[in-house]
Formats: C-alpha cells, sequence, structure tokens
C-alpha cells in the first residue's frame, strides 16, 4: 500500500505551495523508476525553536496553526508519502518500503526504527525532521486558507512553528498536569477561516481511513487507543531518571542505549533509551507497542521530548560521540552482529533527491534540521538548564564522607578528580531481562512491603510503590536475537522518606541492604495486565547498586557520578540478583561466573 508513485506525489508537494515554500526536490531523478528521492531537510528556512508544549500553547495564534496543521497532515491522503499515515508507518507497521528503501541482505521489513542500539537516538533525528517537514508545510496549508491580516498573522506563524515536546520530566503543576488535558480532551475549538468551531482534538488520536491498512490495531479497531497511568510518583520518577541519565553518563554509547554491553561492565542503568520505554509504557495502548506507537500523534511529542533530552546531553559533553556498536538485534537496515558507527546509514532517510542517507555525523547538529531548543537556545549553559529543570527543587538527600575505594577507581576512569563538592550517594535497583523474551511490552513493579496482589491495575498507584519500569517491545520478538537489557529504578528517594519518617536508621549501605532484604517486593505484568511468575521471565536479574554522586558545586557545573557498586557489602561476585532472597547474581545461570 505504501507503494507509492513518488513522482506525482512530488508534483502535488509543489503545486500544493505554490508561493511560501522554496522548491523542494529539484536534484535530477537517480531512482530505478526514473524518480526522485524524498529529501529530508526538515523546515526549510531560518532556523525556529521548538518549544515546550505550554509555551507554545501561550501563544494563541500559533497554537490554532499547530491544531490545524496537525488535522489537516492526519487527513493526508495515504499514497503521499508525507502523508501521516505513511510517515508513522516507517517506524514498524505495516512493515513496508518506504522511499523504496528495502530491507538489507540479512533483514526484513520489520520497521525501520533502530531500538536497542547506540543509533536510537540520532535515527529518530531525521526521522521527527521528516514530520516536522510535513507538519510545517501543512501549517502553511492552512494559514493560506485565511484572508487579509487574519493570513498574515497565522502565516508569520506558520513560518517560525516548530513541533512541540511535552516535559515529562519537569515537576508537574498539579493532578491535571500529570497527563495534561491537552492529551485527553475529546473536543477543542479552533479558529477556521469560516470561524470558530469545534472538532475533534487533534492530539487525541489517529483514525485509520478505510484504505489504510490498520489490520494489525488489536481487536480489530480503525483508531489508536491509550491507557494512561501517569501519576505522581512516576512524573517524579522520570524526573529523578532524566537527571540521572544527563548527569552519570559521559560516554555516548551507554547514554545511548538500554542494551547491555561488556564495555561496561555488563550495567547500565540509566540511558535515554530506558527512559524513553518508560513514557511509551505509561501511555499504553498503541505506544506501548514499538510498531504501531508513532501512529499516535503523543508520540511525537514526546519523541521530540527525547530528542530535547539528547541535545540537552550533547550540550553538557560536547566531546563524546557514537563509538562503533554491534547491533544486538534487527531491524530492516541492520542485521544482528552487524557493525554500526557515527557514519552508517540512518535510513530510509536520504539526505539529497538523488540518493545518500543522513548519518549519526550529519545529524549531529540539530541545526541540520533548522531547529534549536528553546531553552538551549537563550545561552544558558546546559549545565544550569538541566540543574534547573531536573534538580534545583530537591534537597540532597544524605552526606557520605568517604566514597568507597572501588568508588575512587571508578571516578578515575571516568575522568573526574577528587574536589570539595558535596558527594551525595544514590541507591539504584538494576534491572535485567531479554526484552524480546515476553512477546510485548512488560512492566516490573518494586514495592518497599506490603501492596494489594489482587489488583494489578492499580499498582501504578500503589503507596507503598518504590518505582517502576516499562520495557517497550513488539508483539512478536524482531528478528532471531535476544535482547539483553537494562534499566534503573532509583530507590534513594524512597529510602530517603523511609528515613524521614523513622523507618530506616540512616542511608549507610549496611542500613540499606538489611532494610531492603526484609522489605523489597517486585512483580512483573505484561501489556494485556496478566501478572508473570518471576520464573517464567528469561534472564531477569535485579541487582541493588550504588554510586556517590559529587553535586554541583556552582553555577555552571553539572553534578558527576562515580562508578556503580553493588550490595551488599559482598564482593566476590560482581553484583547480586533479587530472587525472593538474596543470592548471587550468576547463581544457578549457567554463566560459568559464579561466586
Ligand atoms: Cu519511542
Amino acid at each position: 500500500m505504501l507503494t507509492i508513485n513518488v513522482i506525482c506525489a512530488f508534483a502535488a508537494a509543489a503545486s500544493a505551495f505554490p508561493t511560501t515554500l522554496p522548491t523542494q526536490h529539484t536534484s535530477p531523478a537517480k531512482r530505478q523508476d526514473g524518480g526522485s528521492f524524498i529529501h529530508v531537510t526538515g523546515v526549510e528556512g531560518a532556523v525556529g525553536w521548538r518549544q515546550e508544549i505550554f509555551t507554545l500553547k501561550s501563544d494563541a495564534d500559533a497554537w490554532n496553526v499547530y491544531m490545524l496543521a496537525l488535522e489537516r497532515f492526519k487527513d493526508m491522503p495515504a499514497s503521499d508519502p508525507l502523508s501521516w499515515y505513511q510517515i508513522a508507518g516507517i517506524h514498524g507497521q505495516p512493515y513496508v518500503a518506504w522511499d523504496s528503501v528495502g530491507p538489507c541482505d540479512n533483514c526484513t521489513l520489520s520497521g525501520y526504527c533502530t531500538h536497542q542500539s547506540t543509533l536510537f537516538p540520532t535515527w529518530h533525528r531525521p526521522y521527527l525532521a521528516l514530520f516536522e517537514q510535513s507538519l510545517i508545510n501543512n501549517a502553511y496549508e492552512v494559514a493560506n486558507e485565511f484572508e487579509g491580516g487574519q493570513k498574515d498573522r497565522y502565516l508569520n506563524r506558520a513560518s517560525v512553528l516548530r513541533m512541540p515536546f511535552w516535559d515529562w520530566a519537569q515537576n508537574p503543576a498539579d493532578e491535571n498536569d500529570y497527563f495534561p488535558s491537552l492529551f485527553r480532551d475529546e473536543f477543542i475549538t479552533v479558529t477556521k477561516p469560516q470561524g470558530d468551531v469545534q472538532i475533534e482534538n487533534p492530539l487525541l488520536r489517529y483514525h485509520f481511513k478505510n484504505d489504510q491498512d490498520h489490520s494489525f490495531i488489536q481487536g480489530g479497531g480503525d483508531v489508536t487507543w491509550r491507557n494512561p497511568t501517569f501519576n505522581a510518583a512516576n512524573r517524579a520518577q522520570l524526573r529523578s531518571d532524566t537527571w540521572a541519565v544527563l548527569t552519570s553518563q559521559v560516554q555516548y554509547n551507554a547514554f545511548s542505549t538500554q542494551s547491555l554491553s561488556a564495555a561496561w561492565d555488563n550495567q547500565n542503568p540509566y540511558s535515554i533509551e530506558a527512559l524513553h520505554d518508560q513514557v511509551h509504557i505509561n501511555t499504553g495502548g498503541q505506544m506501548g507497542i514499538v510498531p504501531q506507537a508513532a501512529f499516535d500523534p503523543f508520540f511525537w511529542i514526546h519523541h521530540a521530548q527525547v530528542d530535547h533530552v539528547f541535545a540537552l546531553w550533547q550540550a553538557a559533553h560536547p566531546d563524546v560521540w557514537v563509538q562503533p556498536w554491534s547491533e544486538i538485534g534487527s531491524s530492516t537496515s541492520y542485521a544482528a552482529g552487524s557493525t554500526e558507527d557515527a557514519s552508517s546509514d540512518l535510513t530510509p532517510f536520504h539526505s539529497s533527491t538523488s540518493g545518500g542517507f543522513y548519518s549519526s555525523d550529519a545529524v549531529r547538529k540539530t541545526e541540520t534540521f533548522t531547529y534549536l531548543y528553546a531553552d538551549l537556545a537563550s545561552g544558558d549553559s546546559a549545565a544550569n538548564i538541566i540543574n534547573r529543570l531536573y534538580r534545583d527543587s530537591e534537597t540532597p538527600l544524605t552526606k557520605r564522607a568517604t566514597p568507597p575505594a572501588s568508588n575512587m577507581g571508578d571516578w578515575i576512569n571516568r575522568g573526574i578528580g577528587a574536589t570539595s563538592r558535596e558527594e551525595v550517594s544514590e541507591y539504584i535497583a538494576n534491572v535485567e531481562v531479554d526484552s524480546q523474551s515476553m512477546e510485548g511490552s512488560f512492566t516490573i513493579y518494586l514495592f518497599d512491603g506490603t501492596f494489594d496482589e489482587s489488583k494489578p491495575e492499580q499498582w501504578h498507584d500503589e503507596p507503598n510503590l518504590i518505582g517502576a519500569h516499562g520495557f517497550f517491545s513488539s508483539p512478536k520478538a524482531m528478528g532471531d536475537g535476544t535482547a539483553r537489557v537494562n534499566a534503573g529504578i532509583s530507590l534513594t528517594g524512597s529510602l530517603a522518606s523511609k528515613l524521614k519518617s523513622g523507618g530506616l536508621k540512616d542511608l549507610s549501605t549496611d542500613s540499606v541492604t538489611a532494610y531492603l532484604k526484609e522489605h523489597i517486593e517486585w512483580k512483573i505484568v505484561k501489556a494485556d495486565g496478566s501478572v508473570v511468575d518471576k520464573d517464567d521471565v528469561p534472564g531477569l536479574q535485579i541487582a541493588i547498586m550504588t554510586s556517590v554522586v559529587q553535586l554541583p558545586g556552582a553555577k555552571g557545573q553539572i553534578a558527576r557520578w562515580g562508578g556503580f557498586e553493588a550490595l551488599p557489602d559482598v564482593t566476590k561476585g560482581r553484583k547480586y540478583g533479587f530472587d525472593g532472597e538474596w543470592k548471587s547474581h550468576f547463581h544457578g545461570h549457567g554463566h560459568g561466573r559464579d561466586h
């Protein structure tokens, strides 16, 4: 169905923007069928700002253009490669070629998106730019339907409009903000040329048209749906995890992916990919299913925030970048075991009409696609922005006089020297699992003590919930390999409140170890709500780890983390799993690495 006549589509696109947009797709055609490729440019013209969605909403004209552009974008016919349907389809289902880019030699058409890969952050950058390119094309279209002064006003807003992000990691304003009504309201009022009218909220869902394959939607429906579970607890967790991702990672590869690698000692609790997974699972419905997620309008607002976090991290770590990486899973363009690096093609995103693809190197600067994030564009340092958005209102949790010797070693490895900065301890439950093993997404919940075992659908609201992590996966395993991934659930906030209430003596490793042994409980739930026995989850390991963190000592400084050290204070094994009772991580798992 997505096999389209590109020449016709280009002719239509060109005629659609006769006056306000620069001409696109002018290079000589070199495709076998005589057409030219789609040049992913992002918005053409001057650099604009991607803004937080509530900031954008405060500009009534810009918001109106954005709403109308989304509505029109979603209505584009599936024959157009810049339609919502085709662009969303690049990510996964219905598994067809886009812009004539077929699978690699040992690959099948299984979705172009790169997950469990160091290309995860960089691949999504041109993907979002393509979406933004079509969104703003539509913004010009809707603005041009007005007349006189109104038309001028809306064209003016279209010219600076970019896709917004929703910063799910900021402190929520109140309970209405846990998952804002922007994404929940059924109808909104917009201004059209004929006056104010009510339309279905364009941010709510995607309606598949009759001629658009949507057989993959569960239950045979023709709309996307969600099952949001955002609340105060997971918004707080998203905030602290975002801060941890931005400050704990000093190398690109470990920052980029939740995949495990011997290069970082098979433990990597904080990555942007794991952080991003959580929001997919918190949203639920299509957003919780890798090959269907991009049809949901919320996908694009979420991924703009993921790219925003990526840009903040880049600004704080300007000298590190993509290193060679062996793929553990496979996608349309990358076979399991193949090596990718900063020059690998980010398919199917052509960098010119005559062929060639973007690479990570080519998309390192967001200006390549004519956008900046508004906070970074302000000229403030990345460290100040990160501290202001994700840390400042939190009090340091515990002082720790002397870091253990093993951490000192790691600090040296990370290039961190001794300073007089205040040091705190962070505690993390690191969950390791084969993310493809469950035939779909799943969530692990950690509890401090008792909870209502009979109501798994309520566990995200349990008062004794320490934290949860959702692993974002596909209904059927992609490729033939396993996908060993890991993600951290911070225990620090929960332990600190136990300290305040007197349930915990202090935050020393001895006290924390004794406390957790006594109290920690955990459960696994699949996306369909069924509870899974822990023995039925291949490769599942939970390790409790600690790290010493140097807090910023002055403006312009970012926190610095030492290495991760396993609890309890046994040093024979490298890390320890929790399986109802403490045991050595590798015990009984045949890895030959027992204590
Ligand atoms: Cu995603």
